[in-house]
């Protein structure tokens, strides 16, 4: 019941898990759109870490509950959701056995680097989260939906910087006249990178073992706000998230441009990453589901469209905010995190275009709207939330006390 066309779509069933968040949100709306039948699964964890660590949203988010009685309204479409931890197997495999998923696109992980270096817990917690999560959507699949196509969020990040091209997934190497092709090597640097390495091999493993079919998207840095679903109502609004914890660069000097906060470059700012548009997070999530990956196939796809270092990102942010009547500056943050500052950077990123994907450049007139938004809801940034508080080399067993 998979199928590629938008008429014929309307019988796939997809379960988006992390669908309340910035990713997921965009991505169920995008697909309910679509035609898709959609169910969120979500335990609504981002939200308790916000009030945890005294973070929110540059704009204001609706509830999970309103934001779907909003879409419904809007569109006649009934998003299905699921409340719960992927974590317990019990309640995973009651959603798998009433929503029977032909696809599964899994969002549902604690995403921040920073978050996974504040202290031991917070290291285990993340990998415990997004590891044995993974492991209990790969059993559910083999139990209840073996046909069902998982779709995983992993990283850019799994490969590191190395001083060769990284390729998508795989490399060939000649070692000693012989010639295979390998998983390409991962050099994560972070608790939370590492935790999607351990998920592509857990991933892959059952692909062999099972016949499960998945595609591992390795997503690099998402920037922006609106996509065409979110801007119909403000209580479809996305999170935008500018903290130090949960912000990433992009996102977050365009909040600094506007509240007139200098800049943060890490270190040297030749940290250069792979990024893109949220408009096209979502579009290669629907073109991974439109043309699943056979049963047995380990498929990688590097989903980015265009490289920066920090530096390039600081410079355009400049000129975009002096367009405006900002005065931007920037200051050079000794680096929290133990990263390579100067470094060779060329990932290959071809596969989701061969698939369709039309990329949205980062543009003038994009970095244009972004800063208007963060200008918008100046008056909602606490400009406290700003630096970085984790440092890499810091990290103890002692539970980090969050200081007001
Ligand atoms: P997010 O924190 O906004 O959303 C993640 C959602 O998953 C949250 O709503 C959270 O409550 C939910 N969740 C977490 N653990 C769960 C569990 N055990 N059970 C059920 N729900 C759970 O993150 P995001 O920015 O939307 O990222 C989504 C995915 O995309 C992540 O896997 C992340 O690693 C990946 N990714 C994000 C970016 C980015 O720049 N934001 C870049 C590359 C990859
Ligand atoms: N950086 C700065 N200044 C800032 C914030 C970040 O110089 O104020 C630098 C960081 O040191 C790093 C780079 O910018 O070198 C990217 O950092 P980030 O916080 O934007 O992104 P990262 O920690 O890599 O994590 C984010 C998401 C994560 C996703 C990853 C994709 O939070 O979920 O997996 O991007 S990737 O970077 O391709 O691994």
């Amino acid at each position: 019941s998979t199928s590629t066309s938008d008429g014929a779509s309307k019988k796939t069933r997809v379960m988006v898990i992390g669908g309340d968040g910035y990713c997921g949100w965009a991505t169920a709306l995008h697909l309910s759109k679509k035609g898709y039948e959609v169910a969120i699964v979500d335990n609504l964890i981002r939200r308790l870490f916000d009030h945890q660590l005294g973070l929110d949203s540059l704009t204001p988010i609706s509830s999970i509950h309103n934001r779907l009685r909003r879409w419904k309204s809007l569109t006649g479409k009934t998003i299905d959701l699921f409340i719960g931890d992927i974590c317990d197997f019990e309640f995973l495999a009651e959603t798998f056995k009433s929503f029977e998923p032909n696809a599964v696109v899994h969002f549902g992980e604690q995403r921040s680097a920073p978050y996974s270096m504040i202290d031991r817990s917070r290291a285990v917690f993340t990998q415990h989260n997004n590891v044995i999560g993974t492991l209990n959507v790969l059993f559910a699949i083999k139990e209840f939906q073996e046909e069902c196509h998982l779709v995983k969020l992993g990283t850019m990040g799994e490969y590191g910087t190395p001083n060769i091209d990284i390729e998508e997934g795989y490399i060939t190497i000649t070692h000693n006249g012989r010639t295979d092709t390998l998983p390409y090597p991962k050099q994560a640097s972070s608790f939370y990178h590492l935790s999607k390495v351990h998920d592509s091999n857990n991933i892959a493993f059952t692909c062999k073992a099972w016949g499960i079919r998945a595609t591992d998207l390795n997503q690099g840095v998402v920037y922006g706000m609106r996509t065409d679903e979110t801007e119909m109502h403000e209580e479809l609004c996305n999170r935008f998230d500018y903290d130090g914890v949960f912000g990433t660069a992009l996102n977050r000097f365009c909040v600094q441009a506007a509240v007139g906060h200098p800049l943060t470059v890490y270190g040297k700012g030749g940290q250069t990453r792979g990024y893109l548009d949220i408009r096209d997070t979502v579009q290669c999530v629907e073109l991974a589901i439109a043309n699943p990956a056979n049963p047995s196939e380990f498929r990688v796809f590097n989903q980015f469209t265009e490289q920066f270092s920090v530096n390039e990102l600081a410079a355009l942010v400049t000129k975009a905010g002096m367009k405006l009547g900002l005065d931007v500056k920037t200051i050079s943050v000794p680096n929290p995190r133990v990263e390579a500052e100067e470094h060779y950077y060329n990932a290959k990123h071809t596969k989701l275009i061969e698939l369709g994907l039309k990329p949205h450049l980062l543009s003038d007139s994009l970095l244009d709207s972004i800063l208007n938004f963060a200008i918008k809801y100046k008056d909602r940034v606490d400009q406290r939330q700003i630096m970085p508080s984790v440092s890499w080399k810091k990290i103890g067993v002692k539970p980090k006390t969050v200081t007001v």
